[in-house]
C-alpha cells in the first residue's frame, strides 16, 4: 500500500500490537499495513478461527476468543502487548438475527480490553464504532458529529453504548482509547462479514462474474461508504496522532463518499456498459433507512488532519481491476 510511506516509523520503540478479529474485512488489511510499519513480528493477528488465513502468514497468529476474558488477559499481559485493535463483533445484519449474542460479543470484549488498559497493562486501544450509532431521528444529510442518536438496531445500540463507555474510561481512568464511526467499507482483499453495506462489495464480484446484480436495498438508498485504503490510513493516523489532538473520545465521524445502489451501478457501467442491476429489498432495507445518507467529518479534519483520498469513481475502478472471481 502506497500510503504506508506517510505513516510515522517509531524508530526508538516498536509498539507490540494485537489485532483481535484479525481475519475479518478490516482486520486482514489492518494487520498487513501495521506489519509494514511496526515489523511483522510486532503485530499479532488474533481471531476465533482455528487456522491463520494464508494472507496473514507473514507474522504471528493466535487463535483467541475475545469472550474468554481470562485467556485474553493472560496472553496480553504475558506478551507485554502495548496496543489493542479490537475488531471482533457481529455486524448489523447478523446482529439482528441474534440480538442476545450480538450484545454479549460486542460489549463484553470491549470491557475486557478497557479494563486491561485501566489497570495499566495497555498504552492504547482502538475500538471501531459505526454510522449505525445514528438512527431514524438523526439528521440524515451531512450528519453532524454531535447530534440526535437514537439507533434502532441492536448493532447500533451496542456501538452507541460502546462509545459512551470509551469516553467514560478516558475521563474517569485516563484510558487512551480512540475510535472512528466507520461508514460501509469497500475492499477487494477480504470479504465483508454480515453488514447492511455488504452489497457495495458483492456488486463488483457479480458485475465481473455474471454481468448483473440483484441488490437487497432499493435503488435510491443513499449510504455513507469508504474505500478500505482510506479507512486503514485513517485508523493508523488516528492512532499515531499525539494524544492532545484527540479531543473526541467517543468516536469520530469519518466520510468517504456517499452513493445509492443506482449511482454505484452507473459508475460501474462506465467500465462495464452491459452491466445490469435489479432490486429485491429485504430486512436490511429498514436498517439502511435508519442510517445517514452522508456524514460531516469536519471534527476529524480539524483535530487530526483527516482527509479522504478516494471518491466513488476512483474506488470503482480499483475494485473492478482487483476483485478476483
Ligand atoms: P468481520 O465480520 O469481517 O470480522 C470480524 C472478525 O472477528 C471475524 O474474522 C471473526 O472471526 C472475528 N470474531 C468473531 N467473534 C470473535 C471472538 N469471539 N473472538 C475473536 N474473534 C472473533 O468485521 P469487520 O467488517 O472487519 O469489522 C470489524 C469491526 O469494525 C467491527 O467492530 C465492526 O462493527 C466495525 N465496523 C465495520 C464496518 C465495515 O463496513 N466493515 C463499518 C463500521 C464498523
Ligand atoms: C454494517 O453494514 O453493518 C457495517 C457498518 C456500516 O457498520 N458495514
Amino acid at each position: 500500500m502506497k500510503a504506508k510511506l506517510k505513516f510515522v516509523q517509531t524508530l526508538y520503540y516498536m509498539s507490540k500490537i494485537i489485532v483481535i478479529g484479525s481475519c475479518g474485512q478490516i482486520g486482514t488489511e489492518l494487520v498487513l499495513t501495521l506489519r509494514t510499519i511496526y515489523g511483522a513480528s510486532n503485530v499479532i493477528a488474533a481471531d476465533l478461527k482455528e487456522e491463520c488465513p494464508p494472507i496473514l502468514n507473514n507474522g504471528p497468529y493466535i487463535k483467541m476468543d475475545i469472550l474468554d476474558r481470562e485467556a485474553v488477559r493472560s496472553f496480553i499481559m504475558e506478551e507485554k502487548v502495548d496496543e489493542v485493535y479490537l475488531l471482533a463483533a457481529l455486524l448489523s445484519a447478523t446482529a439482528e438475527k441474534n440480538p442476545d449474542f450480538a450484545w454479549k460479543l460486542n460489549m463484553e470484549g470491549l470491557f475486557t480490553i478497557l479494563d486491561l488498559a485501566k489497570e495499566g497493562h495497555l498504552k492504547k486501544v482502538f475500538w471501531p464504532s459505526s454510522i449505525a450509532v445514528f438512527g431514524p431521528t438523526t439528521p440524515a444529510d451531512l450528519t453532524p458529529q454531535h447530534t440526535i442518536m437514537e439507533p434502532s438496531t441492536v448493532y447500533g445500540i451496542s456501538k452507541q453504548a460502546g462509545e459512551r463507555w470509551c469516553e467514560y474510561y478516558f475521563h474517569k481512568f485516563g484510558v487512551d482509547v480512540r475510535s472512528i464511526r466507520y461508514p460501509g467499507l469497500i475492499s477487494y482483499k477480504s470479504l465483508p462479514g454480515g453488514g447492511t453495506t455488504d452489497y457495495a462489495v458483492d456488486i463488483f464480484y457479480k458485475a465481473k462474474s455474471q454481468g448483473s446484480f440483484t441488490c437487497f436495498l432499493k435503488e435510491d438508498t443513499a449510504l455513507p461508504m469508504m474505500f478500505m485504503d482510506d479507512a486503514i490510513r485513517g485508523t493508523i493516523e488516528l492512532m499515531q496522532a499525539p494524544a492532545q489532538k484527540i479531543k473526541i473520545r467517543s468516536a469520530y465521524n469519518l466520510a468517504g463518499s456517499s452513493f445509492t445502489p443506482a449511482e454505484l451501478a452507473t459508475s460501474i457501467q462506465k467500465y462495464l456498459p452491459d452491466f445490469r442491476i435489479s432490486y429485491e429489498p429485504d430486512f436490511r432495507q429498514a436498517i439502511a433507512d435508519s442510517w445517514p445518507n452522508s456524514i460531516d467529518d469536519s471534527y476529524a479534519q480539524k483535530d487530526w488532519g483527516w482527509k479522504a483520498e478516494f471518491d466513488t469513481d476512483a474506488m470503482v475502478k480499483i475494485m473492478l481491476d482487483n476483485v478476483n472471481i
